[in-house]
């Protein structure tokens, strides 16, 4: 399928999307969103994808938020209709059982942090800028950087940034626990498709069984996240995966998974 607002590229297991409104600094706009929607639809259908990497087109920007000409003309009920559809797209983006990696290359502002922040963690450019300037434009975040900021970063840091709308740079926001790792802009994305590789070269049963254990238990207390690794872990040992990874071990040869 080919889209207008974002690009899908497929290489070697791993999907890259990139937002691709360079000349409104990739601003989201219902259109990407409906697009972004589908793309991910394509990406979680084809087997052949083991991690998914998310990045902005252009220089300056990752996302630079909501598209701001759309929002001004928006009443309370059409908002609540956008806010919908972002939530949607970015809770389907969490959703998804493979790995999501963020490259943020520029200005990740508004729903661009939101969108980052659903992500399974976030590499930044050292031109990298984070932000929920919302406060500025008398709204509030609306695609969930009031609810995933906080358990990100703790809720005083989260409510200091979301009450100023105040800017980080790529350095402030891995202190704070936002950002893995600060690259040089040219080697983000070939540190970000390294470590993707990385990945994507692991058994796919642990590889989403881990994710997946580490979200639900977020949302549980500990005794039940246990129980939920438990689950998980059983699972993992009959998977062809484990007899790979443990034969070779014992073979003293390097495993080699998904290889069908
Ligand atoms: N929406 C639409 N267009 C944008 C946006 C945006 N968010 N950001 C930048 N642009 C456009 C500019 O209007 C400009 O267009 P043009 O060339 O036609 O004038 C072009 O991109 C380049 O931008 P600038 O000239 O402003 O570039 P600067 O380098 O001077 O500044 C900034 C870069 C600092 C990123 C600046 O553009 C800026 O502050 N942008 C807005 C950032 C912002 O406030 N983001 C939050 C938006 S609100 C949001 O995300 C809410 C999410 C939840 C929505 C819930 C729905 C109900």
């Amino acid at each position: 399928m080919s889209y207008e607002t974002i690009l899908l590229n497929v290489e070697k297991g791993i999907a890259t999307i990139t937002f691709n409104r360079p000349k409104a600094l990739n601003a989201l706009n219902a259109e990407l969103l409906t697009e972004f929607s589908a793309a991910l639809d394509e990406v979680a259908e084809n087997k052949d994808v083991h991690v998914l990497v998310l990045t902005g087109s252009g220089e300056k920007a990752f996302v630079a938020g909501a598209d701001i000409t759309e929002l001004a003309k928006l009443n309370a009920l059409q908002a609540k209709l956008f806010a919908k559809k972002g939530h949607d797209a970015i809770g389907k983006l969490q959703g998804l059982s493979i790995p999501v990696i963020a490259a943020v290359n520029g200005f990740a502002l508004g729903g661009g942090s939101e969108m980052a922040l659903a992500c399974d963690f976030i590499y930044a450019s050292e031109a990298a800028k984070f932000g929920l300037p919302e406060i500025t434009l008398g709204i509030i975040p609306g695609f969930g950087g009031t609810q995933r900021l906080p358990r990100l970063v703790g809720a005083n840091m989260a409510k200091e940034m979301i009450l100023t709308g105040k800017m980080l740079s790529a350095a402030e926001a891995k202190e704070i626990g936002m950002v893995n790792r600060v690259l040089a802009p040219d080697a983000l994305m070939e540190e970000t498709l390294k470590t993707a590789g990385a990945i994507a070269a692991k058994g796919r049963v642990p590889v989403r069984a881990a994710k997946q254990a580490v979200n639900s238990g977020l949302n549980v207390d500990l005794a039940t996240g246990c129980a939920i690794e438990v689950d998980a872990f059983a699972l993992c040992v009959a998977s062809s995966d484990a007899k790979e990874g443990t034969s070779a071990f014992l073979e003293k040869r390097k495993p080699v998974f998904n290889a069908g």
